[in-house]
């Protein structure tokens, strides 16, 4: 494709549904108390994505400036749990994120370059953090049912979603994958070891207070969460056992020392996948004006 071919695809019907799913989504958060802030995109640190078995590992892109380096944001995790330090109880931003994923990531739901509506709150659980997610999922599904550019049946899931550990999900399914080819309603993955800052359980070691919502249909995730660490001495620990670097966490390493973290759970919401869900497209650069497809270099 190029640059002419691109400009010259119709992605109206996709736009207008963005239109609305960002008014949905953004007045609900606001509705219930949520302060709005504005993405950081630029910082000293930012989300490893790593240890999870399920990414691969990539290292945040730096610029130079001002004789420091700054990493492009992978996501604002730890800026939400800072926020929240803050006195911010409750907060959401529409946050773009920067992934450089492999080329073999082009399974037509990740974007190397995309928005995920992200929120935290202080003091919450995770059935609290789930149970915000799926009132939204149910009314947003039930509204957008009745959009006159949605011209496909969706779901109108029943709540409580149904919940999956990890474990029963590869018992009873295999893989994620096939799980979500072979549901019709959302549901939810729980228990999954990964990034450090998803609070292990400290009742059961091993196990994992944290939690994505998986679209039916081959559609894949499209929520992730979790409850949060926030003591320094487990937050170290973890860190040294995902062969990371403390120094390059000092700020936020300083600020868990001081006691100043507190326990929060959140999740971020990808979107551009729920758009391309709600209209049923079968890459996510149908839903991007401006594709960014793990592999290929941006036309424009
Ligand atoms: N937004 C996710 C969360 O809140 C983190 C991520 O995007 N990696 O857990």
């Amino acid at each position: 494709m190029n640059a002419v071919q691109l400009i010259s695809r119709d992605i109206g019907k996709a736009m207008s549904v963005q239109t609305k799913v960002i008014d949905y989504m953004t007045d609900y958060f606001v509705k219930k108390g949520f302060r709005w802030l504005l993405p950081v995109m630029l910082s000293s640190i930012t989300d490893p994505l790593w240890p999870d078995p399920a990414a691969s590992k990539m290292r945040a892109p730096e610029i130079e400036a001002y004789g420091a380096k700054l990493k492009l944001m992978h996501s604002m995790i730890l800026h939400k749990q800072f926020a929240v330090s803050m006195g911010l109880d409750k907060i959401f931003i529409l946050s773009p994120n920067i992934r450089l994923e492999e080329k073999d990531r082009d399974d037509g739901r990740h974007a190397y370059e995309f928005t995920q509506l992200d929120f935290e709150i202080a003091h919450a659980s995770m059935d609290d953090v789930m149970a915000l997610i799926e009132e939204l999922i149910a009314g947003l599904f039930r509204e957008a049912g009745s959009w006159e550019e949605i011209s496909r049946p969706l779901p109108k899931p029943r709540k409580p979603f149904k919940r999956f550990t990890l474990e029963e999900i590869k018992e009873e399914f295999g893989d994620e994958e096939t799980a979500s080819k072979e549901m019709d309603e959302p549901f939810w993955i729980t228990d999954i070891s990964r990034e450090f800052y998803d609070r292990e359980d400290p009742e059961r070691p091993g196990h994992f207070r944290n939690y994505d919502l998986i679209l039916p249909e081959g559609y894949g995730e499209v929520s992730s969460g979790g409850e949060r660490e926030w003591e320094y001495e487990v937050i170290v620990r973890k860190l040294k056992d995902g062969g990371l670097s403390l120094e390059a966490f000092r700020p936020y390493l300083e600020v868990a020392k001081a006691g100043l973290l507190k326990p929060t759970a959140g999740a971020g919401i990808g979107v551009e996948r729920l758009v391309r869900y709600l209209v049923g497209a079968k890459h996510i650069a149908e839903v991007q004006p401006f594709p960014r497809i793990p592999g290929v270099p941006a036309i424009i």
